[in-house]
């Protein structure tokens, strides 16, 4: 994704380059010393972009799963099916610090797989296509007990706003 800004970001600098050259009639404006402040702007907005960027890389659900995959010894499966308009699932009580993988996949139509933390914050997403034979999957950590809200996000029907679920951690 971040590879796919430099085409972007390319045709920008050549257009700042450029106005280094530019006929500035009627303004008497010194061309160049504006080509090299929006030169300096842009080379702080790519500098924070990459940042915050690279900074969060480790945050994405993807990433984080991997790394679990990689880390922890003992990782707990849950299956879950999404069917018009609920879910089953194996297990819908998990513990703090126990690592859970989460694979998922959809017996009917588009849902998705949404947990939300008790505060509001939701913590992931999956995207459930049906007919795919490997589940989507991901592997989660909860670091609080509560109450979990479960959510499909992909209109999914009549019914998609019912379609709802809870899950416990201890
Ligand atoms: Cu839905």
């Amino acid at each position: 994704m971040l590879c796919l800004q430099i085409p972007f970001l390319v045709v920008f600098l050549y257009i700042i380059y450029r106005k280094g050259f530019a006929n500035p009639d009627p303004s008497d404006a010194d061309q160049r010393k504006l080509s090299r402040v929006d030169g300096l702007w842009v080379t702080f907005v790519i500098i924070l972009f990459l940042g915050i960027n690279i900074a969060s890389i480790e945050y994405m659900p993807p990433i984080s799963s991997a790394r679990a995959v990689s880390t922890q010894q003992n990782i707990r499966d849950v299956d879950v099916t999404a069917e018009s308009w609920s879910y089953e699932m194996s297990a819908r009580e998990f513990e703090v610090g126990q690592a859970v993988r989460f694979s998922a996949k959809s017996a009917d139509t588009m849902h998705s797989f949404a947990i939300y933390h008790p505060d509001g914050r939701m913590l992931f997403t999956m995207m459930l296509m049906p007919g795919l034979e490997t589940p989507a999957s991901i592997v989660h950590t909860f670091t609080e007990p509560g109450i979990y809200k479960v959510r499909c996000l992909e209109y999914c029907g009549a019914a998609h706003h019912e379609m709802r679920d809870e899950i416990v951690v201890k």
